[in-house]
Parts: C-alpha cells; sequence; structure tokens
C-alpha cells in the first residue's frame, strides 16, 4: 500500500504547458492513491506572495491542491528558494501543512529527514547571503509590502540578472556539501534523506545511510525528467521516472 509520495522542483509556469499538465494529472491519478503527498519546494518557479492566488494560472494549481486535500489526501509542504513567499493564505486555501526547513518525519516507520536542498549548497556563498537576506521575516514583510506589479518586476529583473551569472559559475558548485549532509543526518539522527534542488536525481550513498534526491520536471524542453518517491507500508523507498519507470 503506498503511503507517501515525494515531488519538488516542478517549476510550474504557464510557460511550461506540458509540465503544467504533467503536474496536474499526477495530482489526479497518483496523488490521490497515497495517504500522504510531500512537496518539498520550488513547486512553482515562482512566487511573489498570496495575493497573486487570484492569477488566472496559480488559481488553477491551488484549486487542484484543494481538490486533492479535500478528497483527503494530507498534503505537506516545504518552501523551496523559489517559492518560499507562500504563506498562510497559501496553506488555508490549498489545505497543505506548511513545515520548516528541515524536518524530520516518520513514515512506514522510517525516520526520514526532509528538506528543499539549498540551504546544504553552502559552497555557493553567494547564494547563501541572498538566501539569509531573503528568508528574514522582516525583509519579506518589506517585500510583500510592495505592490504586486512590482513584486513581479523584482523577481524578473533578479531572474534575467541570475541567467548571466549563473553561466560563469562551475556547475559543481550547486551541489549540496557533504559536511553540510553529514551534520543534517546526524542533528536529525535520521539514516534517510529525501531533498530536491540540486536536479540530480538518484539514490545518493552517505556514510551508510541515504540521500535520495528527487528529480526536476522539465517536460516541455523534453530534458526526460520528472517523478517522484514512493514509500510503501512495508517501508520500501523507490524513485520513479514520469512513467512510473525506476530511477
Ligand atoms: C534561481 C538560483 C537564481 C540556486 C525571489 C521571491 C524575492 C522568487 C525569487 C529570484 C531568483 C528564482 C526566483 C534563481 C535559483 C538563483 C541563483 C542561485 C542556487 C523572490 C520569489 F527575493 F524577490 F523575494 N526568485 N530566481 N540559485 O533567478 O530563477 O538555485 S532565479
Ligand atoms: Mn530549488
Amino acid at each position: 500500500e503506498l503511503v507517501a509520495l515525494f515531488v519538488s522542483d516542478i517549476h510550474l509556469s504557464p510557460a511550461l504547458p506540458k509540465t503544467t499538465s504533467a503536474f496536474l494529472a499526477f495530482l489526479r491519478q497518483k496523488a490521490t492513491q497515497a495517504k500522504q503527498l510531500y512537496i518539498l519546494g520550488d513547486l512553482f518557479e515562482y512566487w511573489v506572495g498570496d495575493d497573486d492566488i487570484a492569477d488566472d494560472y496559480n488559481q488553477e494549481i491551488v484549486s487542484a491542491l484543494e481538490v486533492l486535500t479535500t478528497s483527503g489526501v494530507e498534503l505537506f509542504w516545504i518552501a523551496g528558494n523559489r517559492d518560499f513567499l507562500a504563506g498562510s493564505l497559501f496553506a488555508e486555501t490549498t489545505g497543505a501543512k506548511l513545515l520548516p526547513d528541515p524536518s524530520t518525519v516518520s513514515i512506514a516507520g522510517l525516520n526520514i529527514v526532509i528538506c528543499h536542498g539549498d540551504a546544504q549548497c553552502t559552497d555557493d556563498n553567494d547564494y547563501i547571503k541572498f538566501r539569509t537576506m531573503v528568508r528574514n521575516l522582516e525583509w519579506q514583510k518589506q517585500f510583500l509590502s510592495r505592490p504586486l506589479s512590482e513584486r513581479k518586476l523584482i523577481v524578473q529583473s533578479m531572474r534575467m540578472n541570475s541567467k548571466s551569472e549563473q553561466a560563469k559559475k562551475d556547475s559543481d558548485i550547486m551541489d549540496v556539501n557533504s559536511e553540510a549532509i553529514a551534520k543534517l543526518f546526524e542533528a536529525s539522527a535520521c539514516d534517510i534523506m529525501i531533498h530536491g534542488h540540486t536536479h540530480r536525481p538518484a539514490r545518493h550513498p552517505e556514510m551508510g545511510k541515504y540521500r535520495y534526491v528527487l528529480p526536476d520536471w522539465d517536460v516541455d524542453t523534453d530534458k526526460h525528467r520528472g517523478g517522484w518517491i514512493s514509500i510503501f507500508d512495508d517501508g520500501k523507498i523507490i524513485l520513479s521516472d514520469l512513467n512510473g519507470q525506476e530511477i
């Protein structure tokens, strides 16, 4: 029996219609078979505040999540580096339970530490500095006090800047730091970790423990990615792609 499903890094945006359809199909078909769904960050390409729920595209996603939770599936949410501004109105409207990053959960007798994964990318000093700034509640209060249109322009310009910056960086630097992972395993007293963000889907062995990384879901640009992690009531953990094939 399927107990829990995990997804992350869907990067939903109106610019990615195939990815959007694939995720909505996942919610209607796969997710309804589980007791719990965990979204571990970056469901959205960007989220500028809960007042943007009114947007037609966001409305469609939010209502699909609401349909799922109303049907009795428990939905848990850990914010990503793109949708950390999803707040209590988002939670109330979708029925999602917002969890802190990291969190520990007990599923099918397994103790699992879950997180988005960006906070463990400690080799990227500039990113960690940026993260510290935007995760500050005072900063967020200031940002959210700006008009919605202004917030969208700010994020658009950040995205433009980062596209040119990112190309210069070594892609290795975008992976998690192994000391940060070791610390998290130790602090959480878990033998299993599940996260997203790095787009390196696999079961990575780490000191006799397992770190499962979720895939990102770019279906539109045909990168052959997307998928989820399933945990069954016997404690079996399976990482599979969008066709249900084991990765
Ligand atoms: C994505 C990464 C840039 C790593 C900002 C609110 C804020 C969203 C955003 C801005 C940045 C995503 C959306 C981008 C990933 C980087 C640099 C490194 C390590 C806000 C909501 F701050 F304004 F409130 N962002 N972009 N990086 O340029 O696509 O993953 S991004
Ligand atoms: Mn991410």
